[in-house]
């Protein structure tokens, strides 16, 4: 059904490959199929995320990195999460305009994806869309999410390597580290060093990593931390060579890239799972069920676990 589309995609047609973005994005099932039986694809395109508070840098970071990759000859493709605070959408109309430099390379595929009102449709399916770069021969994917919500931290759990950009100045950091996101990053990044304070938030950081059990099944990963200046591409080129050594790292630890590998694989039976259980269960008769309960008065309704169990005959 969609072997035309397949077959553009395969020679990097950008509108292709937006299409089946697109389609995948909204739960096409007969694509999503189509792509799933072509696994496991076996290019191993490099899966980057790129996370941190709101303004920190991540898109100056991302422009640097794409202009390198490009320079080594790469593919890369940066898939944007917008932030949903209307806050920032000034930011990311900058972002497309900064990013518009490389309009005019085929061999870089940028796309800006909304976090909100899409149900979780990018979350959901990164593994397809990951997918559909692979079968373009792209190298790089990389996903710029601000590290707030729930989609995004989905996002990030998703991808290989994963970096997290502080500012020396934004107190709340420190929040955010404690929200969790701490044990998702491989790679920390203090950007606008050139501002006072870098090494406080440097200090700080270190600390906060050796009081955090970091395991990677017993392997060790150095954690590194990178003080960069986006503006003057000062430390993005070290930035770039410990997104390598992770690559590698990765790679070269079996176990550690078969646990990323499995995790991938189990949430994405899960994911399967759960639409399919829920398809299956909401039949006549447990709809049925649910009406009567709304037909009632509030006041005269089982509470919903009750209605629940009654549901599930437990
Ligand atoms: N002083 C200084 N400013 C920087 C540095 N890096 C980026 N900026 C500036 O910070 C602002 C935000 O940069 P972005 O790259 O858009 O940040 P972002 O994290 O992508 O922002 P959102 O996508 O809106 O969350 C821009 O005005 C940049 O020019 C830096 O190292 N030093
Ligand atoms: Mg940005």
């Amino acid at each position: 059904m969609f072997d035309k589309l397949l077959s553009e995609i395969k020679k990097n047609n950008y509108k292709s490959i937006s299409k089946a973005i697109s389609l995948v994005e909204n739960n096409n099932t007969d694509l999503i199929n189509e792509i799933s039986s072509y696994f496991p694809i076996n290019k191993k395109v490099h899966r980057i995320g790129i996370t941190g508070p709101p303004g920190a840098g991540k898109s100056s970071i991302t422009n640097l990195l794409i202009k390198k990759y490009r320079k080594d000859n790469l593919k890369v493709a940066v898939l944007l999460v917008d932030p949903s605070s209307p806050f920032t959408k000034g930011a990311v109309l900058g972002d497309r305009i900064r990013m518009l430099n490389y309009y005019n390379d085929d061999n870089v595929f940028i796309r800006s994806f909304g976090s909100r009102g899409s149900s979780g449709g990018l979350s959901e399916n990164i593994n397809e869309i990951a997918d559909i770069f692979s079968l373009a021969s792209y190298d790089i994917i990389i996903f710029e999410t601000v590290g707030v919500g729930q989609i995004e931290i989905d996002v990030v759990e998703q991808v290989d390597s994963v970096i997290l950009v502080l500012v020396p100045e934004s107190g709340d950091d420190i929040q955010m580290l404690k929200a969790g996101i701490i044990e998702i990053a491989d790679i920390f990044v203090i950007n606008k060093s050139d501002r006072s304070d870098a090494d406080k938030l440097l200090v700080s950081l270190k600390k906060i990593l050796s009081l955090v059990s970091l395991d990677n099944n017993g392997l060790v990963w150095s954690y590194p931390i990178i003080k960069t200046v986006a503006i003057n591409d000062f430390g993005v080129d070290d930035l770039m060579k410990e997104l390598n050594n992770h690559f590698i790292f990765l790679n070269n630890q079996n176990n550690i890239i078969n646990n990323k590998i499995n995790n991938r694989y189990t949430s994405q039976i899960n994911k399967i799972l759960n639409k399919k259980l829920i398809d299956l269960f909401w039949n006549d008769k447990n709809v049925e069920i649910l009406n009567n309960e709304l037909n009632k008065d509030i006041k005269d309704r089982s509470s919903p676990y009750s209605l629940v169990k009654k549901l599930l005959n437990d």
